[in-house]
Parts: C-alpha cells; sequence; structure tokens
C-alpha cells in the first residue's frame, strides 16, 4: 500500500514509519520537524542522539533498501501543499500523528495553550478536506488518546472502544441513542483529541471518508526491531519534564540513581502499550480499512492498565532507587481505577507486550547508555495545571 505518515519524525511515527517500510509498504513521511524546534525550546535533548532526517533515511536505504520519501511540510498551515501532495501520492492510508501531544507542555503558558490547540484542531481539519479534494478513498488511521474518556466519570464501569449505549429524556420522552462516549478531558492538549473527534465524525458522516481513530494509552519503551538495526536509525527518548511520559521517565530514573517523581499519592490508574505494539497495531489497522459511509471505526490501543505508584515502587524493588511523593503540578483525581476494551486489536491479531516481557530492563539499558546525556535539571515537572493566585 501506499502509506502517508503524518508526523513521521516523531517518537510514535518513526518507528512505524520503518516498521510500515519493513512491511513492503511505500511510505512517505511528512513532518515540520516542530518537535526537534521544542526541544531548543525548552532547552533539553532526546536522550538518545537522533539523528537528523536525510541522515535517517540515508540509514534506512542502506540497511533495508527500501527508500522512504520525507516531505518538510505543516499540515496545520500548508493546506495548498498537503492536498498537493496527497494528490500526487493518491495514498491507501494515512496515519495521523501531527500533532503536539505533551499534557504538561500545553499547560505552560497562554501561548502554549493556544499554540496547542490551534496546531492540533487545524492539522486535522486541513488532513480531513484535504482528503475529500484529493483522496476521499484513502483510509485515514489518527492517533488519538485515552485521555479523552477522562479517569473521573467512569464509576467503575469498563470503557467501550468509544461508543455507547444512552437513554435520552427530555420532556417527558425516552430514546435509547448511541452516542460517542461522554468526554472529559484533564489538559488542554487532551482536550484537542476530543475536538478531533467531532471533526472525525462529520466527514465521516458527511462525505463518507473512512476513518480510524486509535484511543492509544501512554506509550513507553523506545526500540522496535526496526530501530535496532543501525544507530543512525535510533528512536527519540524523552525524559524531561514536559515530554517524557511516566513509566519512560521512572525506568529512566532509576537508570541515573534520581529518586522516582510520584505526582501525589500515585492512585492514579493509566493505560499503557509498548511502543511495538503501537507499530503494530496501527500495521492491523491499516490492513483493515472500515467502509465508506461507515461510522467512524475508534479501538482502544492499549495492552494493561498500571497505577502509577505500584510501577514506582515495583521499579524501586528491581533498582533499590527510593520513591519520592512530590507535589502534584497536575489538576487530576488523585485515585482513579481504570479497565478498557480492547477486544478489537486483539480480533485483529495483536498479541500484546507486557510489561513482564522483560523490556523494562532495555530501557534502563538505553538510558544507561546515554546518561552522560540527561540534564538532571530538566528531570522535574514544572508545568501546573492551576495558576498560583497573587499574593494579596
Ligand atoms: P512526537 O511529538 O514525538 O511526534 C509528533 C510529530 O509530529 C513530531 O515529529 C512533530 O514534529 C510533528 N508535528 C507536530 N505538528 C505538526 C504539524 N503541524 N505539521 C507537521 N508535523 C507536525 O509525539 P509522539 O509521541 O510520536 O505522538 C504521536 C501521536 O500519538 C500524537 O498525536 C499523540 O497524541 C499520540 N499519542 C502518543 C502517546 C505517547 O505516549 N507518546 C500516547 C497516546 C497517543
Ligand atoms: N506522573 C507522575 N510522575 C511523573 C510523570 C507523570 O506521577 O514523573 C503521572 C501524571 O501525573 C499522570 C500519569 O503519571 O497521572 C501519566 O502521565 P504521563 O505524562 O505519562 O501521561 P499523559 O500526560 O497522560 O500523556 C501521555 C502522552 C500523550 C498521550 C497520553 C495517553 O504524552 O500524548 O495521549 O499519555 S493517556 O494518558 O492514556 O491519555
Amino acid at each position: 500500500m501506499k502509506v502517508i505518515v503524518l508526523g513521521g519524525d516523531g517518537f510514535c511515527g518513526w518507528a512505524t514509519s520503518l516498521h510500515l517500510s519493513a512491511e513492503g509498504h511505500e511510505v512517505t513521511i511528512v513532518d515540520n520537524l516542530v518537535r526537534r524546534r521544542t526541544d531548543e525550546e525548552l532547552g533539553v535533548q532526546s536522550l538518545t542522539p537522533i539523528r537528523p532526517m536525510p541522515e535517517r533515511l540515508q540509514a534506512w536505504r542502506e540497511t533495508r533498501n527500501s527508500p522512504i520519501e520525507f516531505v518538510e511540510l505543516d499540515v496545520a498551515k500548508d493546506y495548498d501543499r498537503l492536498e498537493a501532495l496527497f494528490a500526487r501520492v493518491r495514498p491507501d492510508a494515512i496515519v495521523h500523528f501531527a500533532e503536539q501531544r505533551a499534557a504538561p507542555y500545553s499547560m505552560k503558558s497562554p501561548w502554549h495553550k493556544r499554540y496547542t490547540v490551534d496546531n492540533n484542531v487545524n492539522a486535522t481539519s486541513a488532513v480531513l478536506c484535504a482528503m475529500v479534494e484529493a483522496c476521499p478513498e484513502a483510509h485515514l488511521v489518527h492517533l488519538g488518546t485515552m485521555g479523552v474518556y477522562g479517569y473521573g466519570k467512569t464509576k467503575g464501569m469498563t470503557i467501550p472502544e468509544g461508543y455507547i449505549e444512552a437513554t435520552l429524556r427530555s420532556a417527558g420522552q425516552e430514546a435509547n441513542v448511541e452516542i460517542l462516549y461522554p468526554v472529559d478531558p484533564g489538559s488542554i492538549y487532551h482536550m484537542t483529541k476530543t475536538l478531533d473527534q467531532l471533526l472525525f465524525q462529520y466527514y465521516a458522516k458527511n462525505d463518507g471518508l473512512k476513518i480510524t481513530d486509535l484511543h492509544q494509552g501512554i506509550v513507553w519503551g523506545t526500540s522496535t526491531p526496526e530501530t535496532d538495526l543501525d544507530e543512525r536509525l535510533v528512536n527519540r527518548f524523552d525524559y524531561d519534564g514536559d515530554y517524557g511520559t511516566v513509566l519512560n521517565r521512572f525506568l529512566m530514573q532509576a537508570a541515573i540513581g534520581h529518586p522516582l517523581t510520584v505526582h501525589g499519592s500515585g492512585g492514579q490508574t493509566r493505560a499503557f502499550i509498548h511502543i511495538r505494539d503501537t507499530v503494530r497495531c496501527i500495521a492491523l489497522a491499516i490492513r483493515s480499512a472500515p467502509e465508506r459511509g461507515a461510522r467512524v471505526r475508534i479501538m482502544n490501543q492499549m495492552t494493561e492498565t498500571h497505577r502509577v505508584r505500584d510501577l514506582a515502587e515495583m521499579i524501586s524493588r528491581m533498582t533499590g532507587v527510593p520513591v519520592e511523593h512530590r507535589d502534584n503540578p497536575r489538576n487530576e483525581m488523585a485515585e482513579n481505577d481504570l479497565v478498557v476494551a480492547n477486544d478489537t486489536l486483539i480480533k485483529l491479531g495483536l498479541e500484546p507486550t507486557r510489561l513482564s516481557d522483560g523490556l523494562m530492563d532495555e530501557v534502563v539499558r538505553v538510558a544507561e547508555k546515554h546518561r552522560e546525556r540527561c540534564d538532571t535539571s530538566r528531570i522535574v515537572c514544572s508545568s501546573l495545571w492551576i495558576k498560583p493566585l497573587a499574593a494579596e
């Protein structure tokens, strides 16, 4: 298949591009490289030394002899070039990773809030609009988030895959309907993913676009069989307080002997998936497009759930590094349960990788190898969800 990967220079996008190319798909990466500029803005680098895009692509050509095309383009802003690209490539599938994805970054300041909304909503809107004009038969696979469901209102019930049966009551009348699961985002970033969902519903209904929205949990790990083939193919490893995600941060902190930074009581339960499973899930999603005119297909892309303090205690037992409970910079529930249905990807053939599969050691080894690149002053999360009130 011809596949365009939007955001293919990022953490999930790079590993996915290589995996799809290795599977024999013809891959075109689109990226405006903003994530590399954000590293400069924040004064922090990926723990692993990621190479410039031309070097990455040269290494892949040498390793697998399967060329990947790269187009530098802002999906949110360069609409005419995006539409022309879709018309030229005529993709069978478009994988959409091209959004600002860090919740703490999205909460840093008024600029960061507005940038995240502008970038993410405009990127998704432009992709859908350009598909209608240039490739209405293509299948869009979007990376959404488990965080659209929120963690406060599930009342212990299993979170279904996107939709829920509801009874509407109005003026003494009643009707049973199927609706999108009520959203409850916990950050400006997570809110943009709930807005994406409405765009998908509209374009599937009005234009018959084929759309899969993958509600993904927190991705952990860093390498895949393809990124391991050559050191120039190394994937990003974010560990800083804005972009680093919790499990990779704990494993990296353990590798350098930094106390494990648990926010609050650590009673937050979240969904997780290893990067190796991320790339497999996307390959499975591409192979099984919905029909034109079908409702948006929503799949929960996660393999297990864990409480943050349980993860920290487990890693502490493994490594001897202490756990440190810190004031929570976020506005989130201190304790929550989380039960998630992920039947669709399992039926499509996903064999889940679990924490117990020995891959945590691999992350620790990668972190130990590059420990001299770590700036310890950037580890603690400093982005606050709620602005402190000015003193009287
Ligand atoms: P990332 O920041 O590493 O990669 C995103 C890529 O998109 C970057 O290379 C960036 O330069 C590019 N990009 C952003 N805006 C763009 C624009 N307007 N035009 C062109 N390129 C643009 O993020 P990631 O961790 O790879 O996440 C990819 C997607 O998966 C995101 O949409 C995120 O919401 C979703 N997701 C990630 C995780 C996770 O734990 N990493 C979990 C669930 C969902
Ligand atoms: N946390 C800690 N200590 C830390 C870092 C985080 O206790 O050092 C806690 C947070 O307070 C939060 C939980 O761990 O309760 C998860 O935080 P995270 O940064 O790992 O994940 P999150 O902000 O939700 O975002 C990440 C990705 C995002 C994706 C989301 C999937 O950055 O792109 O959408 O995971 S999900 O969480 O399922 O919505």
